[in-house]
């Protein structure tokens, strides 16, 4: 193949700065992947999983310290800091280079260096986009081949083109001190240096596909979401397709590969993506998602045939484990599996685990399998054009206020909703579990730009759009006194989810209320669900007192924005305010 100039300039100039001993070019083929496998088991990077029972699945320790992403090191790097926003951490590019450069300078001495031609989306899609990752990392190597379409189709894709996205990536010392992850969407550039971990290392993913890629798409007229995409089939046989957010580990995944308990009824979801969905309006009118990913890096702990049996079905082979523990007969396991903690079980950093030292598998452990392995994998998840998308999900862990569904008035409120959605923090993330923070539209970690300007893109997006999605609010996650689940979850979301259906096809009973269209305590179908007396009416009702202190958090929030909010977030806001303190 004939290497691009701009390209090989860039891995010239890395590897100046670098100074690795070696230089691999990656093509992305089988015995390439095999290679590497066997090198990092030789190396110990990779352990041999069972190969009876997970053929080709291997098992990777992390250094402790590096298990999850490291928002306080992540920048957004621009000319002006006011063009990041107050959610975003800032630096100048020039002091960020200058910085950064120092610590890349000879990092890669010892080691290969592994350029990685990547595409995100589809082959042949015109929403695809290329980039490439220089790594001094073969796990990383390995989890881009699982999770992007890598080597030479991305390289063809490109051809003589230098419109690629370029990403440096360095383990360094694997110090937190040391480490960075630096984004330059002014050139379309990354930087990360000091981790090996997920989302700060596979540079494809929330780094390019969403911090990047967002802001490119507010330039360019489209949308790149943290949200899962999924079809969702009715007894006629007829696909609605729906996009949903939610925050890291709060079962995107789960949701994008439920098993319905619907399915005799004729209800069923197929998967198209788990994490990632980059939006398009096309000639219609009508807005259309691919899921720019080939892979899925799932939360595992947590996942069982009960919780998600499609997902042990995805992940049993051409697996690789990361921070999972590991049976004496070399079996990946985790809490929540379903399954008791074999006598012998070797814990996420390969000590034998005792109970008493806490959870053997890591909370924030992950599988890194091919989506095409996926049993309900849609027909149309390879799609040129992407899925027609008809339905908007908002979701996340709310413990209390935020009932099981509702459905925003019109476009602007459920931008509304979506800007203004409170999470409680999860374990993807460093820092304390189960906080509640304002996390817009799931996407607070990965906005590449001002969230302000982000909500009057949306504002604008939904002007451009002929028949625009609906838009929701979920919330599987509402606890009752005794701090336990209200809702079953899992499979047993399909009931709202076809409500949204209903909803979509212009039927579904609601009542309209102060904080948007709920359904009536009946109309949800609960048959053959064993609920506590008085569940539907504490999951479809207005917690008044709730929501006006949220209120005051929201008003907190937007007041942080400055003029960059929209004015009609605010109107939005009052409106709400207003209705909410009318109510007895
Ligand atoms: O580590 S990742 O960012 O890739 C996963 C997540 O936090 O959603
Ligand atoms: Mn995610």
């Amino acid at each position: 193949m004939v290497r691009n100039s701009a390209l090989q300039q860039w891995v010239d100039e890395c590897s100046r700065l670098t100074k690795p001993d070696r230089v691999h070019w990656c093509d992305g083929s089988e015995e390439e992947y095999n290679k590497f496998i066997q090198i990092m088991v030789g190396d110990g990077t990779l352990i041999e999983l069972n190969q009876k029972t997970y053929p080709n699945c291997y098992l990777h320790r992390s250094h402790p310290s590096d298990v999850a992403r490291t928002e306080n090191l992540t920048f957004i790097c621009t000319e002006k800091k006011d063009d990041v926003g107050p959610t975003n951490n800032w630096m100048h590019p020039k002091e960020a280079k200058e910085r950064v450069s120092k610590l890349f300078d000879g990092s890669m001495k010892g080691r290969t260096m592994y350029v990685v031609p990547y595409l995100m989306g589809p082959v042949g899609s015109p929403y695809s986009k290329v980039g490439v990752e220089i790594t001094d990392s073969a796990y990383v190597a390995a989890n881009m081949r699982i999770m992007t379409r890598m080597g030479n189709v991305a390289l063809e894709h490109l051809g003589s083109s230098e419109n690629f996205v370029p990403g440096l990536h360095s383990l360094g010392d694997l110090s937190p001190e040391r480490r960075f992850i630096m984004h330059f969407p002014e050139e379309k550039l990354v930087w990360s240096i000091g981790s090996g971990y997920g989302g700060n290392a596979l540079l494809g993913k929330k780094c390019f596909a969403l911090r990047l890629a967002s802001y490119m798409a507010r330039q360019e007229g489209w949308m790149a979401e943290h949200m899962l995409i999924i079809g969702l089939e009715d007894p006629s046989g007829k696909v609605t397709y729906m996009a949903a957010a939610f925050p890291s580990a709060s079962g995107k995944t789960n949701l994008a590969m439920m098993v319905s308990t619907m399915a005799e009824q004729g209800y069923k979801v197929w998967t198209v993506g788990d994490d990632i969905a980059w939006m398009h309006i096309d000639e219609e009118g009508q807005l259309h998602a691919i899921n720019p990913e080939a892979g899925f890096f799932g939360v595992a702990p947590g996942t069982s045939n009960s919780t998600n049996p499609i997902a042990i079905d995805t992940i049993n082979r051409n697996t690789i484990f990361t921070n999972v523990a590991m049976t004496p007969s070399k079996e990946p396991w985790w809490e929540g599996m379903g399954t008791e903690p074999p006598h012998g079980l070797i814990d996420w950093q390969g000590g034998k685990w005792e109970s008493a030292r806490g959870n053997a598998a890591h909370p924030n452990s992950r599988f890194t399998a091919p989506a095409k392995q996926c049993p309900t994998i849609s027909k149309h998840w390879e799609d040129p054009k992407g899925v027609p998308i008809s339905a908007i999900i908002w979701g996340s862990r709310r413990s209390t206020v935020v009932p099981l569904v509702m459905q925003a008035f019109n476009w602007q409120h459920g931008v509304f909703l979506g800007s203004s959605m409170g999470a409680e923090t999860t374990a993807a993330a460093t820092g304390a579990v189960g906080v509640v923070r304002r996390d817009p539209m799931a996407m607070l970690p990965f906005c590449g730009y001002n969230m302000g300007d982000y909500f009057c893109h949306w504002l604008d997006i939904g002007k451009k759009l002929k028949k625009p999605p609906l838009i929701f609010r979920v919330n599987w996650f509402r606890k009752d006194k005794e701090g336990k689940f209200y809702w079953p979850g899992y499979g047993d979301n399909i009931r709202v989810l076809k409500w949204i259906l209903a909803r979509v096809h212009g039927g579904g009973k609601a009542q309209e209320t102060a904080i948007g269209y709920l359904p009536t305590a009946d109309e949800i179908d609960v048959e053959g669900l064993t609920l506590k007396p008085g569940t539907m009416e504490e999951l479809t009702s207005v917690d008044k007192a709730g929501w006006l202190n949220t209120m005051n958090e929201i008003h907190t929030f937007y007041g942080s924005f400055g003029n960059r909010m929209p004015s009609e977030m605010w109107d939005e806001y009052n409106q709400l305010k207003q209705r909410l303190e009318r109510l007895p």
